[in-house]
């Protein structure tokens, strides 16, 4: 067994000190000394997943991160795993438990299953893993082997960390409590005829009009990021390909890394409505810079236009409940435009949805530029400018 202290001072001291997660009771002592201790950051994820995502925005903005959740929430995360890290060769460390270990004292039936599978899952995954150290004296070369994988192969490097590798830390400070201010505006024009609304492509060139050196696009699965590199490929453009609902989560991890950048994030209807909670941890550590863009056609556009539940709720009304600071709807290009350079100009974090209609421009080209390449441009570009603020 070993304390807490002894495995974060050597993470800190390879400068990990960007830290999220969802907990598991095995992993409370490392996660209540991050937050008791203002050199590392820790952002509370609502699931594994979003954990990954967060921290690949942070790894792209220059952070070196880890993160920690419990094995049963591995199935979130393989999303994020196979179709965001691995493709787009973000590294990070990856803390999982093992409850349900089938080699250890019984846990409960919800662990056992996957207690069995966790490493095989991994393996499944093509991930590198290796034990938690559980000795003091261990650390050090577990975590050099960690950092040469990670430098050299981009990908992230598990630990799987067993009931009692570490000693209890109870946490002595409380975690962040962020107060949101908002108002709503709702303006509609189309109610009864979607087919005037406007396209896609009209609002994401209203969007990529804002491209700057202090302004980032983060686009989401699907026909979104395909349109927005038709529109013009730049560097500061991050297409997401697979990892559906990842955007947000991506984006609030530069935002939070980079509070100087304007991020936008470029959503889907489909896309956030499966990874809802991600809106929770916006409106709760509240990034200024963040804007969030909801291009809502009520439907999986992308994989055929088969409709959502979108038509039948109010997103800005669950933005306001999330406690984004501002929150703007409308289906009408000219409001939209009014809003975005509201957005510019105001601290953040801002919801501004769009109703669009479905479609694209016929023969809707790819990008062709590899995923690993718009990772490492989209990252040089977050370096440079931050350089000129
Ligand atoms: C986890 C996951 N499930 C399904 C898909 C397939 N998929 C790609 S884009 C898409 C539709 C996205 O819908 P929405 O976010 O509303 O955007 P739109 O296509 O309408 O622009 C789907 C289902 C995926 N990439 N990842």
């Amino acid at each position: 067994m070993i304390e807490a202290q002894d495995f974060l001072s050597q993470c800190l001291k390879r400068k990990f000190n960007f830290f999220t997660g969802t907990p598991c009771s095995y992993l409370s002592p490392f996660i209540n000394y991050v937050i008791d201790h203002p050199e590392f950051d820790f952002v509370d994820a609502t699931n594994e997943g979003d954990a990954i995502a967060i921290a690949a925005g942070a790894t792209l903005a220059g952070r070196r991160s880890v993160v920690m959740y419990q094995n049963s929430g591995l199935g979130n995360s393989v999303n994020p795993l196979t179709s965001l890290t691995a493709i787009f060769k973000i590294p990070m460390l990856v803390i999982t438990t093992l409850r349900g270990d089938p080699h250890g004292e019984s846990d409960e039936p919800q662990h056992k299953l996957m207690g069995t599978i966790t490493e095989s899952l991994l393996n499944t995954m093509q991930i590198s893993w290796a034990y938690f150290p559980n000795e003091k004296m261990a650390i050090e070369k577990a975590l050099d082997q960690a950092v040469a994988y990670m430098d050299k192969e981009k990908k992230p490097y598990f630990f799987v960390m067993k009931k009692n590798d570490v000693a209890p830390y109870d946490l002595k400070s409380q975690g962040p409590c962020l107060k949101s201010q908002f108002n709503v505006k709702h303006e509609e024009r189309f109610s009864l005829d979607r087919d005037k609304r406007y396209t896609r492509t009209e609002a994401l060139g209203v969007l990529q009009s804002y491209a700057d050196r202090k302004t980032i696009f983060v686009a989401t699965t699907g026909k979104t990021g395909r349109e927005l590199y038709e529109l013009g490929d730049l560097p500061n453009q991050f297409y997401m390909v697979g990892s559906m609902g990842c955007a947000l989560p991506l984006g609030f991890g530069i935002a939070y890394a980079k509070p100087k950048l304007k991020v936008y994030v470029i959503d889907g209807d489909g896309a956030l409505l499966m990874r809802t909670g991600s809106m929770a941890t916006v409106g709760a550590y509240s990034p200024k810079n963040l804007i969030h863009i909801l291009l809502d056609n009520e439907a999986h556009d992308s994989t055929g236009g088969q409709s959502t539940v979108s038509s039948s709720l109010s997103f800005s009304t669950v933005a306001k409940g999330f406690c984004y600071r501002h929150v703007f709807s409308t289906d009408h290009l000219g409001f939209f435009k009014d809003y975005v350079a509201v957005a510019m100009k105001q601290d953040g974090p801002t919801f501004i949805q769009l109703k669009i209609k479905k479609g694209s421009p016929k023969n809707l080209g790819r990008p062709k530029i590899s995923p690993e390449e718009v990772a490492q441009r989209f990252s040089q570009f977050i370096s440079r400018s931050v350089g000129v603020l």
